[in-house]
């Protein structure tokens, strides 16, 4: 017998489903959230024997659950603990455990991908072009480099995976990976997706006017509340407001928090670290604590959402010649435009800051003032005025 414990996410059931496929009948696979994993070791090291043989993919165990596995391997017990997440590397000290978070041609592991190999090295299985493209699709999307290479397949599938149950879900691939050469999608599922795709873009214009902007020590966090779709809603809300840090996603009814960021310089692993929790530097998530609930939840809960830049405008847009406008949430006007050498000044209050750039310019506007731009007609009036009280003449130039 083979017993898989494994993750509830796409990744996590790509094990199963390639256990499925190796084993058959053989394979017993449980499905796991994080909170779960080390209360099922515990079940199965009571409940079964060395006959049994163990893997736990996408997961890693505590320190105690560590312990026991290990005098389960020294009772001859076999177990085989596959993941690719960093918080889990130090398990690599035992001869029983594999974590590799990326390959040598830098390419990032999933654990789908890393079970496959495995699968494939022990004879468990051998190599085919549909199970090629079905592992392939699952790394993609679990290490979000299909964002990358714009690969909607691989978002689909994780899409398909949350149209149905699991079990559901796991049966279908299992059977269409053993009939088929190629991996595809068919009609019904296709439709499916279709419709599901609209929905998706629906929820997310929603959420974008939810977005809260403040800040959690040197970090500038973008807060909105979502039961679905974390991942879809952290990649667009952070390509929308590259100046944030990182987003956190609430969901209160689920006491979880998610984070994520499309930056390479946050590491969001560490920041869900601080709440017990855990994941990747671009993408982790925690248990909604008292002190997570009063820094993500509590203070920021009387705050006004973002406000979106104007976007149809013509002469008020980002770096021109004469200048950017923006505005608070106080409707407090902060003119940036060009100085000597590419650098930009901000004036607000008749102070003025210089910038290196204007980017530099607006980053700091938005940060610190969680500034919009405004419409057109505001900027050319705001002009209008501006010229006057600079004493600028009809004609253009300095009143001498
Ligand atoms: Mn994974």
């Amino acid at each position: 017998m083979y017993y898989i414990l494994t993750h509830n996410d796409l990744d996590g059931v790509g094990c199963g489903i390639l256990a499925k496929y190796a084993f058959g009948e053989k394979a017993e696979v449980r499905y796991n959230s994080i909170g779960s994993l080390n209360y099922q070791v515990e079940r199965f090291l009571e409940e079964h024997d060395k006959k049994t043989y163990l893997f736990i993919t996408d997961l890693s165990v505590n320190e105690e659950n560590e312990k026991r596995l290990n005098e389960f391997v020294q009772m001859g017990g076999k177990v085989t603990l596959l993941d690719h997440h960093k918080t889990a590397l130090h398990l690599n000290e035992k001869e029983w455990a594999s974590v590799k978070v990326a390959y040598e041609d830098g390419r990032l592991a999933s654990a789908t991908s890393l079970f496959y190999e495995f699968l494939q090295q022990n004879g468990f299985l051998e190599e085919k072009a549909s199970l090629n493209e079905f592992t392939e699709l699952v790394r993609q999307y679990d290490t979000w480099e299909w964002d990358k290479h714009n690969n909607k397949t691989a978002k689909q599938l994780n899409d398909l995976l949350f149209l149905m149950s699991i079990e559901e879900f796991a049966e279908n691939m299992t059977q269409r990976l053993q009939e088929h050469d190629r991996f595809f999608f068919n009609e019904f599922e296709e439709k499916l997706l279709a419709v599901e795709n609209e929905k998706i873009e629906r929820y997310i214009r929603k959420k974008k006017r939810e977005l809260v902007q403040t800040f959690s020590g040197d970090n500038c966090v973008g807060i909105v509340h979502a039961e679905s779709y974390h991942s879809e809603l952290g990649n667009e809300l952070g390509k929308q407001h590259p100046h944030i840090d990182y987003i956190a996603i609430v969901n209160m009814g689920g006491k979880r928090m998610s984070f994520r960021t499309i930056h390479d310089e946050t590491d969001v692993s560490q920041i869900a670290n601080q709440f017990g929790g855990g994941g990747h530097v671009k993408a982790s998530g925690c248990p909604l604590t008292e002190e997570a609930y009063e820094l993500f939840v509590a203070k920021p809960f009387r705050m006004e959402p973002l406000r979106a830049d104007s976007e149809q405008n013509l002469y008020n847009v980002k770096g021109a010649q004469n200048g950017t406008l923006y505005e608070n949430s106080k409707g407090d006007y902060f003119y940036t435009f060009p100085v000597d050498e590419g650098k930009w000044m901000i004036e607000h209050d008749e102070k003025q800051t210089e910038f290196p750039s204007f980017s530099e310019a607006e980053r700091f506007l938005k940060r610190y003032h969680a500034c919009r731009l405004v419409e057109d007609e505001r900027f050319v009036a705001f002009l209008q005025q501006y010229a006057k009280t600079k004493g600028l003449g009809e004609k253009g130039g300095y009143n001498e």
